[in-house]
């Protein structure tokens, strides 16, 4: 993958994990240590550290500014110019690798015996043109998903003056499959979107090949392996708690479906949703089908559903942009933190610019480790989008805290904390909050939760098969279990059996559905969402107990709670200093990511489901063809 990354790849540096490379033949290029010959010391092996971290840090955020004027302004020359830097971070981090392993028998301080371990988890490319390869392909690839577009056939083109429909972006088509009811025009806007990928799978193909080759030089199996080994365990180790972890939320997950399956018939018909096997892909709401809230207004309870419509008020109130980010940094400051620097405001992209290609996807940036962070986020006034800011400055907030340490400790605990610290916040926007900053003009009925409840687990979830698919797809694809020919074929098995959807039309001659999605595209590893959807429950749970909370969890709002900020706080300026169940125990006390919080906060919901399916599988039957 590529090394530096936005918003997932926080730290290039502590990242390696993550995918840098390396340079076998560089090592004359370094002027630390001296001499690295004859035994090595405790005092040379942390000047090496030392120095390495430094360097590793100029040259990645050097590369991570590149990134960002690319996936800013996206050209031929931003994408050559990003690569050119990518390829020079990879040269470093790969001798400094190499260099590493010289120290591996001595008895280090903790410290510095962590930052050895994760400066050699990384790919390493002897090679030159392979590292080329790499950086290119990755950054063309991150360009041609921002860039694609769905272009319908024009209608008439013969006739003189008749308007061509305009090509439509990925944020049109998702607003397509979030609002349309009709199945024609929802399979027309996902299929448009899944046509565009193919166009770079022989890229991606040939991209996995050279990244495999630089996991095996470091001794890893594959790049999947290398993926799985950045959580202080084995790589197999984590495979079995990535599955521990889905059979505890399964039975939740199958109750939600069942429940839409059967709002779907009734809003659809038998003859677009099967009574059994997966529902068709295009009709819950999102192109990937990773999150249901979109369904919303099809499946709320017919009694009192507890909430107001977000998004209908925001778009009444004009709330801008900057706006809606205000209000999620004000949730932060509630908490005692600090106010975002002045350069946030200066130099973030909030919104969609008309006259040039950007890559939409919403992430977060640090620039210089201190406090230069920014975001770039195509916002549209939605409920969505109000939580995703919240979720993107979750990251910034903690680039801030943990800018304190090292450059090596200037991470996430694992990658799953990096994606669930906003989430988390997020979790606290009940009803009640939106009430007391006036965005929501009645109060709200307590005894009406399930509405609110149905609308979050249609978020959250929903998203949980999906967020372990991904990278069980990936982990395939780069055993080589998976070739190229059979890419979809994998990838269709495992949302069947996973998400329990299906493609909503045959698969393509050569097709690349995995491709379509950001993820994969930029390489970006998925099983951290999967994590935070797991973490950020855990850590609501314990934040509402420190802020000596004891009602059901889904009305509890931190909101204000500068205790509960304090202890948050100080999980998020140890960084990656700690393995991570070390910095889960400072929240939580707890050692294990557990998802009984989620169930906890779903109970109500998970009762409630079960009755209306049993219900709902009484008058089934009489649902129109
Ligand atoms: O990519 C993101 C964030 C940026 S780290 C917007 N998310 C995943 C996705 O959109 O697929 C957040 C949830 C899952
Ligand atoms: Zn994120």
């Amino acid at each position: 993958m590529k090394t530096h990354h936005p918003n997932f790849r926080r730290s290039l540096i502590a990242t390696l994990v993550a995918g840098a490379v390396v340079a076998l033949p560089a090592f004359a290029a370094t002027r630390a240590p001296a001499k690295a010959q004859g035994k090595p010391t405790v005092a040379e092996a942390e000047a090496f550290i030392k120095d390495a971290e430094e360097r590793l840090e100029q040259l990645g955020l050097d590369a991570q500014r590149a990134e960002w004027v690319a996936e800013n302004f996206i050209t031929l020359d931003t994408q050559s110019m990003t690569a050119q830097a990518s390829e020079g971070f990879l040269t470093l981090s790969g001798e400094t690798a190499l260099k590493a392993r010289r120290y591996k028998d001595l008895k280090l301080p903790e410290a510095s015996a962590r930052k050895l371990m994760l400066l050699q988890q990384t790919l390493m490319l002897p090679e030159a043109k392979d590292r080329a390869t790499y950086a290119r392909l990755a950054a063309h690839m991150t360009g041609a998903y921002g860039s694609a577009k769905y272009c319908p056939a024009s209608v008439s083109t013969s006739a003189a003056g008749a308007a061509k429909p305009a090509c439509m972006p990925l944020g049109e088509l998702e607003k397509v499959l979030a609002t349309s009811r009709d199945p024609n025009r929802l399979k027309e806007v996902w299929l448009g979107w899944h046509a565009q990928s193919p166009s770079y799978k022989d890229d991606y193909a040939k991209y996995v090949e050279v990244s495999n080759k630089g996991a095996r030089t470091m001794g890893y199996a594959d790049t999947g392996a290398l993926w799985r080994s950045g959580y202080d365990m084995s790589p197999e180790a984590f495979s079995s708690e990535m599955e521990r972890l889905w059979q505890q939320v399964k039975p939740l997950y199958d109750s939600l479906h069942t429940y839409t399956r059967f709002k779907l018939r009734q809003a659809y018909g038998a003859s677009v949703v099967p009574a059994t096997g997966p529902i068709p892909a295009h009709l819950l709401g999102n192109m990937w089908a990773q999150s249901w809230d979109n369904l919303y207004p099809l499946l709320k309870p017919a009694t009192k559903d507890g909430g107001e419509d977000l998004t209908a008020l925001l778009e009444e109130r004009k709330t801008d942009a900057v706006a809606m980010t205000r209000y999620a940094e004000g949730f932060y400051t509630s908490l005692g933190m600090r106010k975002l620097p002045e350069t946030f405001w200066e130099r973030s992209l909030l919104t969609k610019p008309r006259d040039r290609e950007v890559v939409c996807h919403a992430s977060a940036w640090d620039l210089d480790g201190k406090d230069d962070v920014r975001i770039k986020m195509c916002i549209t006034p939605t409920a969505e989008d109000f939580r995703v800011i919240h979720h993107e400055l979750g990251h910034l907030y903690y680039d801030l805290a943990y800018s304190v340490q090292p450059p090596l400790f200037k991470n996430g605990a694992n990658d799953g904390f990096h994606e669930a610290i906003g989430d988390t916040v997020a979790l606290s926007i009940t009803p009640a909050y939106l009430k007391q900053v006036g965005l929501m003009k009645t109060e709200p009925d307590p005894s009406a939760d399930i509405g609110p409840l149905l609308y979050t687990a249609l978020q959250k979830v929903a998203f949980l098969p999906f967020g372990y698919m991904v990278d069980k797809w990936r982990w395939q694809v780069y055993s080589g279990q998976v070739k190229p020919a059979d890419y979809d074929k994998a990838w269709w098995a495992l949302k069947e059996q996973y998400q329990g959807v299906s493609r909503p039309a045959p698969m393509l001659e050569n097709g690349f559905d995995a491709g379509a999605k950001f993820h994969v595209a930029s390489d970006t590893p998925y099983a951290r969402y999967f994590l935070a959807h797991v973490l950020q429950f855990q850590f609501h749970r314990a934040l509402c107990r420190e802020a000596g909370y004891s009602g059901p969890l889904n009305r509890c709002s931190i909101y204000g709670n500068k205790q509960a900020g304090a202890k948050f706080q100080q999980m998020l300026a140890m960084g990656k200093s700690k393995p991570w169940p070390e910095a889960l125990k400072a929240v939580t006390g707890e050692d294990k990511m557990d998802a009984t919080a989620m169930l906890d906060y779903f109970a109500p919901l998970k009762t409630w489901l079960d009755e209306q399916n049993r219900e709902l599988a009484r008058t089934d039957a009489s649902v129109k063809p």
